[in-house]
């Protein structure tokens, strides 16, 4: 498959809204892979691991998330440098035309959601973390953190979608209707948002400064599963301190390679063991 290019009308509504979504971006074989794979993760307790990757839920609302989820087989391996969305996130925050241009991926996660979750309203540009940043200037995007959410479940009301405020990467002022993340604010009736509603297979790109989270679940059957790739520039880190095993660097390619270790460590020769 040919990489998608953003096109100057993605440009324009990325620049007004903060958001994209991209539909039909996994082949209808990548979401049964991806489904697969999640059948298989073990229903482990918060903070266990999984090989190298590590149930942390961000809330216990939010339900199961599983981080570093890269190292949770190929299926996940195979979103690094997704060819529906890597050059878009590669246009927005991968530092075009630096002298540091190129991505690295801080936190992929899986997420599965069941009844009554949500994950609370955050973000903005109000006092927004330079993390999480938007920014264009002199002919180039310069975002510090740009997020794919796949849906591998369709998402339509009932369903817990991810939620946004159009244009909120923006913002000068404080949402009034949200207090601190850790107060739990729902999404659900939050002035100025909307539904990113998504068939499986369709993805929602959006710069993590823009307001967002995860409506509340109301089905009472079933489970919503997404996953969540954050990527940035180069010289990021890992939120949560996650690395990569040798052999997953090992195996990937040369490409997908320098997205998860950009910057290798460079180190002379007798402290190379
Ligand atoms: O779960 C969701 O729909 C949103 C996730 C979210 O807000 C985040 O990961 O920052």
């Amino acid at each position: 498959m040919e990489p998608r290019q953003p096109s100057a009308m993605d440009d324009f509504m990325f620049d007004l809204n903060g958001f994209l979504i991209l539909r039909n971006a996994l082949s209808p074989e990548q979401v049964d892979a991806l489904n697969t794979a999640f059948d298989n993760l073990p229903d482990v307790a918060p903070m266990e691991w999984i090989g190298n990757a590590q149930r942390r839920d961000y809330t216990p609302e939010t339900g199961y998330e599983l981080h570093n989820a890269i190292e949770a087989g190929s299926p996940f391996e195979a979103l690094i440098d997704h060819p529906s969305w890597i050059n878009y996130v590669r246009h927005y925050c991968g530092e075009e035309k630096s002298y540091v241009q190129g991505l690295f991926i801080d936190e992929s996660i899986a997420s599965i959601r069941k009844s009554g979750g949500h994950h609370p309203a955050h973000s903005g540009g109000y006092q927004g973390a330079m993390r999480g940043t938007y920014g264009y200037k002199d002919g180039v995007f310069r975002c510090g953190q740009v997020n794919i959410i796949c849906a591998l479940t369709d998402i339509h009301d009932g369903d817990g979608p991810t939620m946004v405020v159009p244009g909120s990467h923006k913002s000068s002022f404080p949402h009034p209707g949200i207090g601190n993340y850790q107060a739990g604010d729902r999404m659900d009736a939050l002035e100025g948002s909307i539904p990113a509603l998504m068939n499986k297979g369709d993805a929602l790109l959006f710069v993590d400064g823009l307001i967002h989270g995860g409506s509340s679940r109301t089905k009472t059957d079933g489970e919503r599963r997404i996953t969540i790739y954050r990527y940035g520039p180069v010289w990021g880190a890992s939120r949560f301190g996650y690395g990569y095993s040798d052999e997953l660097l090992e195996r990937v390619t040369p490409a997908q390679r320098a997205i998860l270790q950009p910057v290798a460590p460079s180190r002379p020769p007798h402290f190379i063991k």
